[in-house]
C-alpha cells in the first residue's frame, strides 16, 4: 500500500527515555532504575507527597471547584506564589509590576514557551547551554529556531567546575546571546558555582548583555531550602536588570506527571512587562491555548496555606536528606570495597544526581550484567536509591571498573 508519510524517516531515540525503556522491558526481579530524575522512596517505590495527597483531598471536598478554562497565563494566584516563590517576599521588580508570570506545562514547556517567544521577538538567536547540560535543553531550543552552542561548564579532569573556561566562553559570546544558567542542582554534573562564582558570572553576563535564562527545575533539591536555593537568580534580579525563568514543580513537589511549572519574565520596567506579556500569550494561545488546571490547583493550594507550604517544605528536606544519606551509602560502599579510584565526588556532587565517572562501555555492562540502568554519560539519579540497593550497586560498579578501565 502506497503511503503519502512512508518518506518520515525515524527520529533518534531520546537519550534518557531510551536506557528508562530499556530498564522497563527488562524481565529481571532485580532491575534497578537510575535513568530518569525522579524520587524513589526507600521502597524503591514512586513517592507521592503527604501534602499533595491532602491537597488533591481538599480540592475533591470543594464542590465551587470545577473545571472550566483557565485564563491563558493560567491561574492567577500560581503565577503571583511561584513569582514569590522564586524571586523571595519582598522582590523589588514585583512590586514595581516588571515581572510577568505564566503558568505552563512544567519547566520543559517554560522553556519551550520562553524560547518561542525570544525567537520571535529577540534580536539576538543564539542561544548558550552548558557543556554538559539535561539532554532536551538543545532540542527545546532548536525546534524553537534558535541556535544552540555550547559554553564550557564541566572539567572531567577535576570532576569540578571549568570555571575558567566558563568566563572565557561567556566573554567570547555575542553581545545580547542568551544564556542558560541552571539555577540550582545542576543536571547531570550536580556542580554548582559558589555564590562568588555566580557574582562573577552575574558580572560578565551583564557587561556583555547577554539575557540570562535560567533553568530552575530544582529549586529545594541542592541545599534543602527554598530560599537559598533561589539566590543565584535572586543575584541577577537585584541588579535590577532582565532575565527569564522556567519554573518545574515536576520534582520538588513530585508532581512529574502533572505538568505543571511557570515562566517568569523579568522586566526592565512595568511598560516593558505589559508589551511582552502580550506577545507570550499570542505563543501560548497558538501552543495549547491554555494550560491544565489540576496540577495548578494542587500547587496553588499547598503555597497559599502557610501549614501546607511548612508541611512541604519539611517533606522536600526530608527527600533531600535521604538523597544525602545515599550519597555516603554510597560512597563508604565503594570505599570497603576498594574500588579503584577517588569516588569523593559522590559526596560532593549536589543535588538529584550523580555524574559518576564511569563511561558508556562500562554503563553498557551494568545494563547488560547487573541489570542497573543508568543514562550514557554515567549519570545515576541518586533519588532512586535506597539502603538496600546500594550495595548491588556498589558491587557491580566495583565489578565494572575492575574489568574495563
Ligand atoms: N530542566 C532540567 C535541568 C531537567 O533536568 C528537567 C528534567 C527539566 C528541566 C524538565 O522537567 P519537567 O518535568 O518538564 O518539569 N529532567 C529529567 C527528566 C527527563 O529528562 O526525562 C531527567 O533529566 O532525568
Amino acid at each position: 500500500m502506497n503511503s503519502i508519510l512512508s518518506s518520515v524517516l525515524p527520529a533518534p531515540e531520546d537519550p534518557i527515555l531510551s536506557v528508562y525503556y530499556a530498564c522497563r522491558d527488562d524481565p529481571s526481579p532485580v532491575k534497578l532504575n537510575l535513568t530518569a530524575g525522579t524520587y524513589q522512596s526507600e521502597e524503591g517505590k514512586p513517592h507521592v507527597l503527604e501534602v499533595v495527597r491532602r491537597a488533591e483531598q481538599q480540592l475533591a471536598n470543594d464542590l465551587s471547584w470545577n473545571k472550566e478554562y483557565l485564563p491563558l497565563n493560567g491561574l492567577a494566584d500560581f503565577n503571583k506564589l511561584s513569582a514569590k516563590l522564586i524571586l523571595g517576599d519582598d522582590s523589588l521588580a514585583v512590586k514595581e509590576n516588571r515581572v510577568v508570570t505564566f503558568q505552563c506545562l512544567s519547566g520543559t514547556g517554560s522553556l519551550r514557551v520562553g524560547a518561542e517567544f525570544l525567537a520571535q521577538h529577540h534580536q539576538q538567536r543564539v542561544i548558550f547551554v552548558p557543556n554538559p547540560t539535561w539532554g532536551n535543553h538543545p532540542n527545546i531550543f532548536n525546534m524553537a529556531g534558535l541556535s544552540v552552542e555550547h559554553y564550557r561548564y564541566y572539567d572531567p579532569e577535576t570532576r569540578g567546575l571549568d570555571f575558567k573556561g566558563l568566563l572565557e566562553d561567556l566573554g567570547a559570546a555575542p553581545s545580547g546571546a542568551i544564556v542558560v544558567l541552571q539555577a540550582c542542582a545542576h543536571n547531570p554534573t550536580g556542580v554548582d558555582p559558589t555564590f562568588e562564582q555566580w557574582e562573577k558570572i552575574r558580572k560578565i553576563v551583564r557587561s556583555k548583555s547577554l539575557l540570562p535564562f535560567f533553568d530552575n527545575a530544582y529549586q529545594g533539591f541542592a541545599s534543602g531550602d527554598i530560599d537559598s536555593d533561589a539566590q543565584a537568580v535572586r543575584m541577577f534580579v537585584a541588579d535590577g536588570d532582565e532575565c527569564l525563568i522556567a519554573l518545574s514543580y515536576g520534582k520538588n513537589m513530585g508532581l512529574y506527571g502533572e505538568r505543571v511549572g511557570s515562566l517568569t519574565i523579568v522586566c526592565k520596567s512595568e511598560d516593558v512587562a505589559k508589551k511582552v506579556e502580550s506577545q507570550v500569550l499570542l505563543v501560548v494561545r497558538a501552543m495549547y491555548l491554555t494550560p491544565p488546571i489540576h496540577g495548578a490547583a494542587i500547587v496553588t493550594t499547598i503555597l497559599k496555606n502557610s501549614d501546607m507550604y511548612k508541611d512541604w517544605t519539611i517533606e522536600l528536606k526530608g527527600m533531600v536528606d535521604r538523597i544525602l544519606s545515599m550519597r555516603q551509602e554510597l560512597y563508604e560502599a565503594l570505599q570497603a570495597r576498594g574500588t579503584p579510584g577517588d569516588w569523593s565526588h559522590i559526596i560532593k556532587q549536589i543535588g538529584m544526581f550523580s555524574f559518576t565517572g564511569l563511561n558508556e562501555k562500562q554503563v553498557r555492562l551494568m545494563a547488560k550484567e547487573h541489570h542497573i540502568y543508568m543514562t550514557y554519560d554515567g549519570r545515576i539519579s541518586i533519588g532512586g536509591l535506597s539502603s538496600k540497593t546500594v550495595p548491588r550497586l556498589a558491587d557491580a560498579i566495583h565489578a565494572v571498573v575492575t574489568r574495563i578501565a
